[in-house]
């Protein structure tokens, strides 16, 4: 990306039920908080095709109090972003209820706002970066190359990556329509770069481009409250539509 803020959607999905692993360690740590883990995405309008949600298992997140009732699941380096843009009253404070490894969170629950399938899962994937957004990706396999890269990979390789495969089983949900790629860009465009895994990192660069800009050039909305507006259009609507309903906030780094 240029110089100058990125300017992300914060996409706030409460924990229904804690993998068994982190279940113990939450266990009386987070008062009579609600804890949303927190994804930033460039691509809003894609929320209705959520199916599943990615950490990094080397990652360190935090759990961190936003007030009484609500608490936020993020890196440290996020949280402390959130803090100075007055996401936690008052502003500036960072207070860490516990820290947890990504890999611990494999197997979570969450609800996923906006999105035709509302609960999904929480898995691994290779390629998250802790120096960038919250380091909690949500998957939408339909419109992102690396999500449906990985999601293909967990897939093949469920015991491999150590998960249940049922965690893995939501398949890519149409939202928007391309002239060049039909109803689901992501998986075509890895299709016609032969792409084999998430390791591919190279072409997977490159797909995420095409699709990235055929998405929003060309892309018309199949789904949601927007249906049939161009991406352009719907892209600050969504935003805003989500914000609006307390799901969502502006993030920037
Ligand atoms: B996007 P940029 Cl449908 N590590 O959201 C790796 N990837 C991360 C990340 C991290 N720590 N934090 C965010 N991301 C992903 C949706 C999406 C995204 C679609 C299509 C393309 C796409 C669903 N995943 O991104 O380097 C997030 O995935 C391609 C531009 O700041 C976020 O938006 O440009 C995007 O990368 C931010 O990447």
């Amino acid at each position: 990306e240029g110089i100058g803020p990125q300017e992300y959607t914060a996409i706030k999905s409460e924990v229904l039920e804690w993998s068994t692993v982190a279940k113990s360690l939450v266990e009386g740590k987070l008062g009579d908080r609600r804890v949303f883990m927190v994804a930033a995405t460039l691509r809003p309008e894609t929320m209705y095709g959520q199916t599943n949600c990615f950490v990094g298992t080397s990652i360190k997140y935090g759990i961190f109090a936003v007030n009484d009732k609500e608490a936020y699941l993020c890196t440290y380096r996020a949280a402390r972003n959130m803090a100075f843009q007055g996401v936690t009253e008052p502003r500036g404070t960072i207070d860490q209820l516990l820290e947890i490894d990504g890999s611990k969170l494999v197997g979570t629950r969450i609800r996923a706002p906006f999105s035709i399938n509302p609960e999904v899962y929480v898995l691994p994937m290779d390629n998250v970066l802790a120096t960038k957004g919250t380091g909690v990706v949500t998957s939408v396999p339909s419109d992102s190359p690396d999500d449906f890269q990985t999601l293909t990979d967990l897939r093949k390789k469920a015991e491999f990556y150590k998960i249940d495969p049922s965690w893995a089983a939501i398949d890519p949900v149409p939202v928007i329509s391309t002239p060049t790629y039909g109803n689901l860009t992501a998986p075509a465009v890895v299709k016609q770069l032969k792409i084999q895994s998430q390791k591919d990192t190279k072409q997977l660069a490159e797909a995420k481009e095409i699709a990235y800009k055929e998405g929003f050039y060309n892309g018309t909305m199949l789904v949601g409250e927007f249906k049939g507006m161009s991406v352009q259009d719907a892209k600050p609507k969504v935003r805003e539509s989500m914000i609006q309903a307390g799901l969502a906030f502006a993030y920037a780094e």
